[in-house]
């Protein structure tokens, strides 16, 4: 081995909000497996061993090298003996028969399948895989009930799955934009959640609101959802007043300026505008660039084609009427008081594991407890102000750590 490979392995710290978790690593082999199994337990109520696994899977993806022996792996956090069995399988024969087993399993494939249905949780899928339905199409015909949420994704199942680029999030962005300026003046709008950490693709698009005048956000999300309605862009919403007093993670008792949060799930129709160029060259166009936002990713002028797609409805929806016109997009959007934007942004701009990591260190490390909405400091006894999401990490005492070294 190198000299001083060891020791560095021996500083690479255990929290992935330590470290920086870049979108391109060079253990995709090792963390697929892994993901696999974090997956498979997420699916079957073992929340537990998913963290497990998606922790050691982080933990690979932040490593400068590629993992080829198990002799490399000495000193690092993050790997328990079921982890390492698993590493150590795939590095001698390639695969690993647990990972394998599980990928074809039918109950991992029908849970899948079923979760893949926009409103059906992993309880859901489970009751229903119990009972024999296996599939979308079993759904359809079982004759079950089924809430608006879970028609919706029913109807709209293959777009939903179907990966949305960056140029469609970026034309997602042009609407929205239009329907706050509509709607309030000097609102702001910017993207969160993977595309903000860089990614090229995402299961949805999601996106934070505010207004520079504290007060003014009161309500826009009912304004701005009316008028998506109206010019007939949202194939299914559902306006949630204050996600926030339902949020298993907050303090028991948030201070009163916390019900004013607002949350959107919804479904986009999105034109696809069929061979036609969309050209973005709107110069005012910042709705990823937030004046707080000293790390914005950059809107450059882009041309894009955005391709018609074949039409591959398995279940026989009427996706078919309109295979060429339009797709639908899942979109999230998050409207925050001013105050407390750098921790909405910080709080909704993920991965998940990253906002689980930051949590748990805050609580076992700092004696705080952070939300999308405050940190709060049990020794002081009090909420601590923050500007940014720089003054974020430094009062968690952590290094800044930029959105696209948040893949975790
Ligand atoms: P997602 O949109 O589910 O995930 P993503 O954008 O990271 O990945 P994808 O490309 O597949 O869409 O969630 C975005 C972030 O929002 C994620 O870090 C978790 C966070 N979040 C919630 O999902 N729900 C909440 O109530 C809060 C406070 C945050
Ligand atoms: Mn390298
Ligand atoms: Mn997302
Ligand atoms: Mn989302």
């Amino acid at each position: 081995a190198e000299p001083g490979a060891e020791l560095q392995v021996a500083l690479v710290p255990s929290y992935a909000c330590q470290r920086h978790t870049p979108l391109l690593h060079h253990n995709t082999v090792l963390t697929d497996a892994l993901s696999i199994l974090a997956e498979n337990a997420e699916l079957t109520d073992n929340e537990g061993r998913g963290v497990a696994f998606r922790r050691a899977a982080a933990l690979l993806k932040s490593l400068p090298h590629e993992i080829r022996g198990m002799e490399q792996l000495k000193g690092l956090p993050c790997l328990g003996d079921h982890c390492l069995r698993v590493i150590k399988e795939v590095l001698e024969d390639g695969t690993c028969s647990e990972v394998e087993t599980t990928r074809q399993s039918g109950q991992f494939t029908a849970l899948k399948a079923l979760t893949g249905i926009f409103g059906v949780g992993a309880k859901t899928a489970d009751r229903w895989f119990r009972e024999g339905i296996h599939t979308p199409s079993d759904l359809q015909r079982s004759g079950h009930t089924l809430n608006r949420a879970q028609q919706a994704g029913l109807q709209y199942y293959d777009d939903l799955n179907r990966p949305v680029t960056k140029a469609e999030a970026d034309a997602i962005g042009r609407i929205v934009e239009r329907a706050v300026s509509e709607v309030l003046p000097g609102a702001e709008i910017t993207l969160i959640g993977g595309f903000r950490r860089g990614k090229n693709t995402g299961h949805d698009v999601d996106f934070l609101i505010t207004h520079p005048d504290e007060g003014k956000e009161e309500g826009l999300m009912v304004k701005v959802v009316s008028w998506l309605e109206a010019q007939d862009f949202l194939l299914y919403q559902k306006t949630t007043r204050n996600s926030y007093l339902e949020s298993k993670d907050g303090p028991a008792r948030p201070p009163s300026n916390m019900d004013r949060f607002e949350r959107c799930f919804s479904i986009f129709r999105l034109s696809t505008h069929n061979g036609v160029r969309m050209t973005e060259t709107d110069p005012h166009s910042h709705f990823s660039v937030h004046p707080h936002d000293s790390h914005p990713t950059p809107q450059t002028c882009r041309t894009v084609d955005v391709l018609s797609r074949e039409d591959s409805s398995e279940i026989g929806q009427p996706q078919s009427s309109h295979s060429q016109s339009w797709r639908a997009v899942r979109v999230d959007l998050v409207v925050s008081p001013y105050s407390q934007f750098s921790f909405a942004l910080l709080g909704w701009t993920g991965s998940k594991l990253f906002e689980r990591e930051l949590r748990r260190w805050a609580v076992h490390e700092k004696a705080m407890t952070l939300s999308s909405h405050t940190l709060y400091d049990s020794k002081q006894r009090q909420y601590l102000r923050a500007n940014s999401e720089e003054e974020i990490f430094a009062l968690l005492g952590l290094e800044y750590v930029p959105p696209c070294g948040r893949n975790a």
